[in-house]
Protein backbone atom coordinates (compact mmCIF):
# COMPACT_ATOMS: atom_id res chain seq x y z
CA UNK A 1 0.00 0.00 0.00
CA UNK A 2 1.36 3.38 -0.84
CA UNK A 3 1.37 5.99 1.38
CA UNK A 4 -0.72 8.81 1.32
CA UNK A 5 0.45 12.36 -0.41
CA UNK A 6 -2.88 14.23 1.23
CA UNK A 7 -0.85 16.01 4.35
CA UNK A 8 -2.28 15.71 7.95
CA UNK A 9 -1.04 18.95 8.02
CA UNK A 10 -0.46 21.54 5.32
CA UNK A 11 3.59 21.58 5.35
CA UNK A 12 5.72 24.23 3.92
CA UNK A 13 4.31 23.96 0.70
CA UNK A 14 1.23 25.25 1.80
CA UNK A 15 -1.14 28.82 0.43
CA UNK A 16 1.49 28.55 -2.11
CA UNK A 17 -1.94 27.21 -3.70
CA UNK A 18 -4.81 27.79 -2.15
CA UNK A 19 -7.14 25.58 -4.27
CA UNK A 20 -4.73 22.75 -3.40
CA UNK A 21 -5.13 23.05 0.27
CA UNK A 22 -8.76 23.45 0.15
CA UNK A 23 -9.17 20.38 -1.56
CA UNK A 24 -6.99 18.20 0.55
CA UNK A 25 -8.60 19.93 3.40
CA UNK A 26 -11.63 18.85 2.12
CA UNK A 27 -10.62 15.34 1.35
CA UNK A 28 -9.13 15.48 5.10
CA UNK A 29 -12.69 17.01 6.30
CA UNK A 30 -14.79 14.22 4.14
CA UNK A 31 -12.72 11.16 4.31
CA UNK A 32 -13.45 10.94 0.32
CA UNK A 33 -11.04 10.84 -2.71
CA UNK A 34 -14.07 10.66 -4.71
CA UNK A 35 -14.67 13.18 -7.90
CA UNK A 36 -17.97 12.24 -9.92
CA UNK A 37 -18.42 12.90 -13.22
CA UNK A 38 -22.05 14.45 -14.01
CA UNK A 39 -22.19 14.04 -17.71
CA UNK A 40 -25.78 14.60 -18.29
CA UNK A 41 -27.29 16.98 -20.53
CA UNK A 42 -29.60 19.17 -18.47
CA UNK A 43 -29.23 21.70 -15.70
CA UNK A 44 -32.07 20.19 -13.67
CA UNK A 45 -30.42 16.69 -14.06
CA UNK A 46 -26.89 18.26 -13.07
CA UNK A 47 -27.45 19.93 -10.05
CA UNK A 48 -30.15 16.63 -8.93
CA UNK A 49 -26.55 14.07 -9.04
CA UNK A 50 -25.15 17.60 -6.74
CA UNK A 51 -27.40 17.39 -4.81
CA UNK A 52 -27.29 13.60 -4.57
CA UNK A 53 -23.48 12.73 -4.30
CA UNK A 54 -22.57 16.35 -2.95
CA UNK A 55 -22.38 15.08 0.79
CA UNK A 56 -19.97 12.14 -0.36
CA UNK A 57 -17.38 13.71 -2.77
CA UNK A 58 -14.86 16.27 -3.00
CA UNK A 59 -14.91 17.04 -6.69
CA UNK A 60 -18.12 17.39 -8.81
CA UNK A 61 -16.28 17.45 -12.42
CA UNK A 62 -18.60 18.67 -15.47
CA UNK A 63 -18.48 19.34 -19.01
CA UNK A 64 -20.58 22.45 -19.65
CA UNK A 65 -20.94 22.25 -23.18
CA UNK A 66 -22.90 19.38 -22.86
CA UNK A 67 -25.64 20.91 -20.99
CA UNK A 68 -28.51 22.13 -23.50
CA UNK A 69 -29.67 24.47 -21.41
CA UNK A 70 -26.84 26.38 -19.78
CA UNK A 71 -27.77 29.73 -18.25
CA UNK A 72 -26.07 32.78 -16.60
CA UNK A 73 -27.50 31.03 -13.24
CA UNK A 74 -26.73 27.27 -14.04
CA UNK A 75 -22.73 28.39 -12.26
CA UNK A 76 -24.63 30.44 -9.62
CA UNK A 77 -26.99 27.60 -8.11
CA UNK A 78 -23.84 25.11 -8.66
CA UNK A 79 -21.39 27.19 -6.57
CA UNK A 80 -24.37 27.46 -4.09
CA UNK A 81 -24.50 23.22 -4.07
CA UNK A 82 -20.93 22.98 -4.02
CA UNK A 83 -20.44 25.65 -1.24
CA UNK A 84 -23.34 24.11 0.66
CA UNK A 85 -22.37 20.64 0.52
CA UNK A 86 -18.43 21.54 0.50
CA UNK A 87 -16.79 19.96 -2.69
CA UNK A 88 -14.75 22.02 -5.70
CA UNK A 89 -16.10 22.11 -9.39
CA UNK A 90 -14.19 20.93 -12.04
CA UNK A 91 -14.77 21.90 -15.64
CA UNK A 92 -13.40 19.17 -17.26
CA UNK A 93 -12.75 21.40 -20.87
CA UNK A 94 -8.93 20.06 -21.48
CA UNK A 95 -8.17 23.43 -23.13
CA UNK A 96 -5.24 22.55 -25.88
CA UNK A 97 -4.93 25.70 -27.86
CA UNK A 98 -2.59 28.18 -28.17
CA UNK A 99 -2.54 30.65 -25.59
CA UNK A 100 -4.00 33.94 -26.71
CA UNK A 101 -6.99 31.58 -27.27
CA UNK A 102 -7.34 29.94 -24.50
CA UNK A 103 -7.35 33.07 -22.85
CA UNK A 104 -10.47 34.11 -24.88
CA UNK A 105 -11.92 30.24 -24.34
CA UNK A 106 -11.12 30.44 -20.43
CA UNK A 107 -12.40 33.97 -19.92
CA UNK A 108 -15.04 34.18 -21.88
CA UNK A 109 -18.09 32.51 -24.41
CA UNK A 110 -21.15 31.09 -23.05
CA UNK A 111 -19.53 29.58 -20.11
CA UNK A 112 -16.66 31.89 -18.93
CA UNK A 113 -14.84 28.93 -16.73
CA UNK A 114 -12.96 31.18 -15.24
CA UNK A 115 -15.28 32.71 -13.07
CA UNK A 116 -17.22 30.18 -11.38
CA UNK A 117 -14.76 26.87 -11.82
CA UNK A 118 -11.94 25.90 -9.23
CA UNK A 119 -10.62 23.44 -11.33
CA UNK A 120 -9.72 22.85 -14.64
CA UNK A 121 -7.60 21.10 -17.30
CA UNK A 122 -5.47 21.27 -20.43
CA UNK A 123 -3.51 19.05 -22.89
CA UNK A 124 0.28 20.20 -23.11
CA UNK A 125 -0.10 19.40 -26.41
CA UNK A 126 0.72 23.14 -27.85
CA UNK A 127 3.60 23.87 -24.98
CA UNK A 128 3.33 26.38 -21.82
CA UNK A 129 1.42 29.01 -23.87
CA UNK A 130 -1.58 27.12 -22.92
CA UNK A 131 -0.98 27.40 -19.30
CA UNK A 132 0.67 30.62 -19.57
CA UNK A 133 -2.74 32.04 -21.24
CA UNK A 134 -4.82 30.32 -18.22
CA UNK A 135 -2.74 31.62 -15.83
CA UNK A 136 -2.69 35.29 -17.39
CA UNK A 137 -6.81 34.77 -17.62
CA UNK A 138 -7.15 33.94 -14.41
CA UNK A 139 -4.70 36.87 -13.01
CA UNK A 140 -7.26 39.05 -14.92
CA UNK A 141 -10.04 38.24 -13.36
CA UNK A 142 -8.80 38.32 -9.89
CA UNK A 143 -9.99 34.66 -9.55
CA UNK A 144 -7.47 31.62 -8.81
CA UNK A 145 -8.50 28.62 -10.63
CA UNK A 146 -6.51 24.85 -10.20
CA UNK A 147 -5.35 23.36 -13.20
CA UNK A 148 -4.52 19.54 -14.47
CA UNK A 149 -2.71 18.63 -17.70
CA UNK A 150 -3.75 15.87 -19.18
CA UNK A 151 -0.73 13.76 -18.87
CA UNK A 152 -2.24 10.06 -20.09
CA UNK A 153 -5.39 9.43 -20.88
CA UNK A 154 -7.88 6.54 -20.13
CA UNK A 155 -8.86 5.68 -23.82
CA UNK A 156 -7.90 2.66 -25.98
CA UNK A 157 -4.86 3.70 -28.45
CA UNK A 158 -4.20 7.53 -27.21
CA UNK A 159 -1.72 8.54 -28.71
CA UNK A 160 0.05 9.63 -25.55
CA UNK A 161 2.98 8.04 -25.10
CA UNK A 162 5.96 7.95 -21.95
CA UNK A 163 8.43 11.06 -23.18
CA UNK A 164 5.00 12.94 -23.50
CA UNK A 165 3.89 11.72 -19.81
CA UNK A 166 7.41 13.13 -18.79
CA UNK A 167 7.29 16.57 -20.47
CA UNK A 168 3.83 17.24 -18.82
CA UNK A 169 5.88 16.34 -15.24
CA UNK A 170 8.80 19.09 -16.29
CA UNK A 171 5.71 21.50 -17.50
CA UNK A 172 3.50 21.01 -14.44
CA UNK A 173 6.31 21.42 -12.04
CA UNK A 174 7.19 24.92 -14.15
CA UNK A 175 4.23 25.81 -13.55
CA UNK A 176 3.43 25.04 -9.64
CA UNK A 177 1.35 26.26 -8.03
CA UNK A 178 -1.07 27.23 -10.80
CA UNK A 179 -0.49 23.82 -11.97
CA UNK A 180 -1.79 21.56 -8.86
CA UNK A 181 -1.73 18.02 -10.36
CA UNK A 182 -2.88 16.10 -13.45
CA UNK A 183 -5.44 13.70 -15.03
CA UNK A 184 -3.51 10.62 -15.38
CA UNK A 185 -3.83 6.61 -15.07
CA UNK A 186 -1.15 6.37 -12.55
CA UNK A 187 1.31 8.39 -9.60
CA UNK A 188 2.89 11.20 -11.43
CA UNK A 189 5.15 13.35 -8.93
CA UNK A 190 6.68 11.26 -6.26
CA UNK A 191 7.66 14.52 -4.20
CA UNK A 192 3.61 15.12 -3.32
CA UNK A 193 3.59 18.47 -4.77
CA UNK A 194 1.71 17.18 -7.57
CA UNK A 195 -1.34 14.93 -7.28
CA UNK A 196 -3.24 12.75 -9.52
CA UNK A 197 -7.03 12.04 -10.39
CA UNK A 198 -7.51 9.44 -12.07
CA UNK A 199 -10.96 9.05 -14.57
CA UNK A 200 -11.89 5.46 -16.10
CA UNK A 201 -13.15 4.20 -12.82
CA UNK A 202 -15.70 1.39 -12.02
CA UNK A 203 -16.16 -1.63 -9.66
CA UNK A 204 -15.69 -3.90 -12.66
CA UNK A 205 -12.81 -3.60 -14.95
CA UNK A 206 -13.91 -3.37 -18.84
CA UNK A 207 -14.91 -0.40 -21.44
CA UNK A 208 -17.70 0.99 -22.83
CA UNK A 209 -17.76 -0.15 -25.97
CA UNK A 210 -16.39 3.30 -27.41
CA UNK A 211 -12.85 3.29 -26.34
CA UNK A 212 -13.20 3.94 -22.74
CA UNK A 213 -11.37 1.43 -20.11
CA UNK A 214 -11.62 1.05 -16.46
CA UNK A 215 -9.91 0.04 -13.72
CA UNK A 216 -10.85 -1.08 -10.38
CA UNK A 217 -10.63 1.80 -7.80
CA UNK A 218 -8.58 -1.00 -5.86
CA UNK A 219 -6.06 -1.02 -8.59
CA UNK A 220 -5.57 2.18 -8.85
CA UNK A 221 -5.81 3.35 -5.45
CA UNK A 222 -3.33 0.47 -4.62
CA UNK A 223 -1.36 -0.54 -7.59
CA UNK A 224 -0.94 2.46 -9.46
CA UNK A 225 -0.88 5.18 -6.61
CA UNK A 226 -3.93 7.82 -7.85
CA UNK A 227 -4.96 10.16 -5.79
CA UNK A 228 -8.40 10.89 -6.48
CA UNK A 229 -10.91 8.87 -8.31
CA UNK A 230 -13.47 9.97 -11.31
CA UNK A 231 -16.61 8.23 -11.47
CA UNK A 232 -18.93 9.14 -13.64
CA UNK A 233 -21.46 6.24 -15.04
CA UNK A 234 -20.39 3.74 -12.40
CA UNK A 235 -22.12 5.69 -10.36
CA UNK A 236 -24.73 8.29 -11.85
CA UNK A 237 -25.97 5.16 -14.50
CA UNK A 238 -25.30 2.17 -12.12
CA UNK A 239 -27.50 -0.72 -12.84
CA UNK A 240 -26.50 -1.98 -9.37
CA UNK A 241 -27.07 -0.86 -5.96
CA UNK A 242 -23.90 0.56 -4.93
CA UNK A 243 -23.10 0.66 -1.18
CA UNK A 244 -24.04 4.12 0.21
CA UNK A 245 -27.49 4.29 -0.87
CA UNK A 246 -27.57 7.55 -2.99
CA UNK A 247 -30.47 8.15 -5.03
CA UNK A 248 -29.38 9.54 -8.65
CA UNK A 249 -31.49 9.67 -11.73
CA UNK A 250 -34.03 7.18 -10.12
CA UNK A 251 -31.51 4.37 -9.61
CA UNK A 252 -30.06 3.67 -6.30
CA UNK A 253 -26.72 3.77 -6.44
CA UNK A 254 -23.92 2.09 -4.54
CA UNK A 255 -20.36 3.74 -4.12
CA UNK A 256 -17.33 1.94 -4.33
CA UNK A 257 -15.66 1.64 -0.91
CA UNK A 258 -13.00 4.13 -1.56
CA UNK A 259 -10.95 4.03 0.59
CA UNK A 260 -9.25 7.57 2.16
CA UNK A 261 -6.07 6.86 2.88
CA UNK A 262 -3.95 8.23 5.49
P1 LIG B 1 -17.18 7.62 -17.03
O1 LIG B 1 -18.65 7.74 -17.19
O2 LIG B 1 -16.75 7.23 -15.61
O3 LIG B 1 -16.53 6.78 -18.11
O4 LIG B 1 -16.68 9.13 -17.25
C1 LIG B 1 -15.33 9.49 -17.24
C2 LIG B 1 -15.17 10.99 -17.33
O5 LIG B 1 -13.80 11.33 -17.32
C3 LIG B 1 -15.75 11.63 -18.60
O6 LIG B 1 -16.29 12.88 -18.22
C4 LIG B 1 -14.56 11.84 -19.50
O7 LIG B 1 -14.69 12.99 -20.29
C5 LIG B 1 -13.42 12.01 -18.51
N1 LIG B 1 -12.10 11.49 -18.98
C6 LIG B 1 -11.88 10.16 -19.23
O8 LIG B 1 -12.78 9.34 -19.10
N2 LIG B 1 -10.65 9.74 -19.61
C7 LIG B 1 -9.59 10.58 -19.78
O9 LIG B 1 -8.49 10.15 -20.10
C8 LIG B 1 -9.85 11.95 -19.53
C9 LIG B 1 -11.09 12.38 -19.12
BR1 LIG B 1 -8.45 13.14 -19.73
Amino acid sequence: RQPSRIPQELGSESSMSPIRDQLYAISRRKKSILCVAADVESAEELMSIAEDVGPHICVLKLHADIIRDWATETPKRLQEIAARHDFLLFEDRKFADIGSTVVAQFGSGTHRIASWAHITNAHALPGPGVIDGLRQACESSGRMVGLLLVAQMSSKGNLIDGRYTESCLRMARDAFPFCIGFIAQERMDPTGKLFVMAPGVQLEAKGDGLGQQYNTPEHLLKEKGVDFLIVGRGIYAAPEPWQGRTKVQGTILEYPSIEYRE
